[in-house]
């Protein structure tokens, strides 16, 4: 199949990149590198040493013989750019990554709230408006989040996207499916909740056939095609806006920094490791949607964990010490969660879950490039109000922070 990845050099775009060209797909890669831009706005850098896209791609040909193709685009910029490229390369399926995708960055400044809608809202839209345009009837796979549903404590398992609700009319009760209701917890997730009412629009107004996935947390590095080369290596992010929570556990164990906490480390969230993220698209691709259909939508996550349970499990295995510090977002001190996932299991899926050998290969990675590591960048300091942001706190090794506000 000919298939186009919006944002295929970012973190879980790249691993999947390689993963459909190592089953033989002719795969293009759109991307406009604003994550390595991102990275030198916030002066810090992955983990892991990573080469140019153009040099990754030279790489897997000499590994694998497969050809990928990049194109320098921004999709929320250039929509007419995007349109005449649609037009002339025709892709079957359309995996959508290209947003900006960490919740602390979209809280930081105004600035950065801004950014965050208008690349997302704008990069969903013209896409949509564009294939519209065109006539392509390509499958389009979106990358949301589990974010969407909130993290409240609702009492029942949270189904894959819609909820059969019951309303009072005057003929009598009725049924009706609505999308499950939102409850973002940033900036960064509203933009999510926004795309799945543009998705909705788009299915039932155009036909367009689209799958949404609501992926949880990512943990891990390493998928079995970029172990491959030590220039295929992924991205890691270890800094307090885009390091999400278990891998930074794993790197703050490697370097020897307290575990960072948040609040009571009470909140329960959804998890997944690169490796089944990569194959859950490959699923979600083989089970399009027909012209017509709503909007099919899987929770893309495969088990559920409590944060202060993980630090506690990365401190057995390592011998880290747990801090808990003020929590710089704003979001309940504690909730429960459970999730269905029963699509991806039916479709074959066989969960990788938290296991010790590939919690320590990260560790092992962290070790390997500690030397990269500015413990400076280690503290999250994107406060979510202005009230958070004006306390002033200190990091786990005592020195004073302040919130940027
Ligand atoms: N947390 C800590 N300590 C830390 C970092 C985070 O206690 O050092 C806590 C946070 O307060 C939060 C939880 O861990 O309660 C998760 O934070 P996170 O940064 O790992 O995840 P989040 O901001 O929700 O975002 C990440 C990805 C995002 C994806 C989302 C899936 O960056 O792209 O959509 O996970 S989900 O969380 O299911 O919405």
């Amino acid at each position: 199949m000919r298939i186009a990845v919006l944002g295929g050099d970012g973190f879980v775009g790249w691993p999947t990149v390689l993963h459909l060209s190592s089953k033989g797909h002719d795969v293009h890669i759109i991307d406009n590198l604003s994550r390595r831009w991102i990275d030198t706005e916030l002066g810090v850098q992955s983990l892991t040493p990573m080469d140019s896209i153009q040099e990754r791609c030279r790489i897997w040909k000499e590994v694998s013989g497969q050809v990928l193709h990049f194109h320098l685009l921004n999709l929320a910029t250039e929509y007419e750019r995007l349109r005449a490229w649609l037009a002339e390369y025709r892709p079957e399926a359309i995996i959508h990554f290209a947003e900006q995708r960490a919740a602390p960055y979209s809280m930081k400044t105004d600035r950065h709230k801004v950014y965050t809608v208008n690349n997302n809202v704008n990069a969903t839209h013209n896409l949509l408006a564009a294939l519209v345009e065109t006539g392509i009837d390509a499958h389009l796979v979106h990358l949301g989040t589990m974010g969407v549903y909130g993290y409240s404590t609702v009492g029942a398992a949270i189904p894959e996207g819609y909820l059969d609700v019951r309303i009072d009319t005057p003929e009598g009760e009725r049924e009706l499916e609505i999308l499950y209701p939102t409850r973002p917890g940033s900036v960064y997730h509203m933009t999510k909740s926004l795309d799945q009412i543009l998705f909705q629009f788009y299915a039932q107004n155009d036909g367009l056939r689209i799958t949404d996935l609501h992926q949880g947390i990512v943990w891990g590095t390493h998928t079995d095609q970029t172990r491959r080369h030590v220039q295929l290596i992924n991205r890691f992010d270890y800094d307090g806006d885009y390091g999400t929570v278990l891998n930074r556990f794993l790197i703050q164990a490697a370097i020897d920094y307290p575990l960072t906490v948040h609040g009571t480390g009470g909140q329960t969230r959804a998890f997944i490791h690169i490796q089944d993220s990569v194959r859950c698209i490959e699923l979600a691709l083989s089970d399009a949607p027909k012209r017509g259909d709503r909007v099919k939508i899987f929770n893309q996550m495969t088990e559920t964990h409590r944060v202060r349970d993980l630090a506690r499990l990365v401190a057995g295995l390592t011998g880290a010490r747990v801090a808990y510090l003020p929590n710089p977002r704003k979001e309940a001190d504690e909730n429960e969660l459970v999730v269905r996932n029963d699509q991806f299991l039916g479709l074959g899926l066989q969960p990788i879950t938290l296991a010790e050998g590939l919690l320590t290969e990260v560790v092992d990675v962290a070790r390997k490039y500690a030397h990269r590591i500015d413990r400076s960048r280690v503290p999250a300091v994107s406060a979510w109000t202005r009230d958070i942001a004006n306390r002033v706190v200190h990091d786990p090794e005592g020195k004073t922070l302040r919130s940027v506000s």
